[in-house]
């Protein structure tokens, strides 16, 4: 599991250079958003459980055939699990926005989840619909929250849905 800084020095390291001004433009960035990242996390996980709830509710009101017989999410088991994904998500999106990497992302919840999710019949589409719900909420809360350039947000989100 890798962080901005350490993908950086280990990209230098291989090749034997010092940071030019490419590897301090990328770490100045990064140090210049990180407060406003570590606000990020501290705003999702103060709302983590609403902001899944309210995700799961947008999901089935715009996709209601996923919660009627016959949907993936269909029977308490699947719709729990299904909100156990976008909690996934969400966390793990935390993660990789604190990280400024979304090394953590591939590693633990990219990695042969779409064979889990086609064997089991986990639709995609409505998947990334949910995770983009959630991307919207997180974005209006961290505007709310008075930080102002809030466009880091969407990258692993993006990342997951891509
Ligand atoms: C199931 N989701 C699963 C399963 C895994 C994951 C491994 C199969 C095992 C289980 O049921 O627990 C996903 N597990 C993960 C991820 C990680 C992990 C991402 C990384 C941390 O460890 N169904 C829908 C919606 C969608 C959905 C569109 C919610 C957005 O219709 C999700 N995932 C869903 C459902 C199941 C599932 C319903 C149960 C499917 C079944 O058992 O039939």
């Amino acid at each position: 599991m890798r962080d901005a800084v350490t993908s950086l020095i280990r990209n230098y390291d291989s090749t034997g250079r010092y940071l030019d001004r490419d590897a301090l433009d990328t770490l100045k960035s990064y140090f210049a958003s990180g407060t406003a990242r570590v606000q990020a996390a501290a705003i999702i996980n103060a709302n983590a459980a609403t902001i899944v709830k309210q995700a799961g509710s947008q999901l089935f009101e715009e996709i209601p055939e996923l919660i009627r017989p016959g949907g993936n999410a269909y029977t308490t088991r699947r719709y729990a699990a299904c909100l156990r994904d976008m909690d996934y998500y969400l966390r793990y999106a935390s993660y990789a926005l604190v990280a400024g990497s979304m090394d953590v992302l591939d590693e633990r919840v990219l990695q042969g989840l779409r064979e889990t999710y086609n064997s089991l019949g986990v639709p995609i589409g409505p998947t990334v619909v949910g995770i983009q719900i959630m991307k919207g909420i997180v974005k209006d809360q961290i505007e709310a929250a008075g930080i102002i350039d809030s466009s880091f947000i969407d990258q692993p989100f993006d990342y997951m849905t891509r």
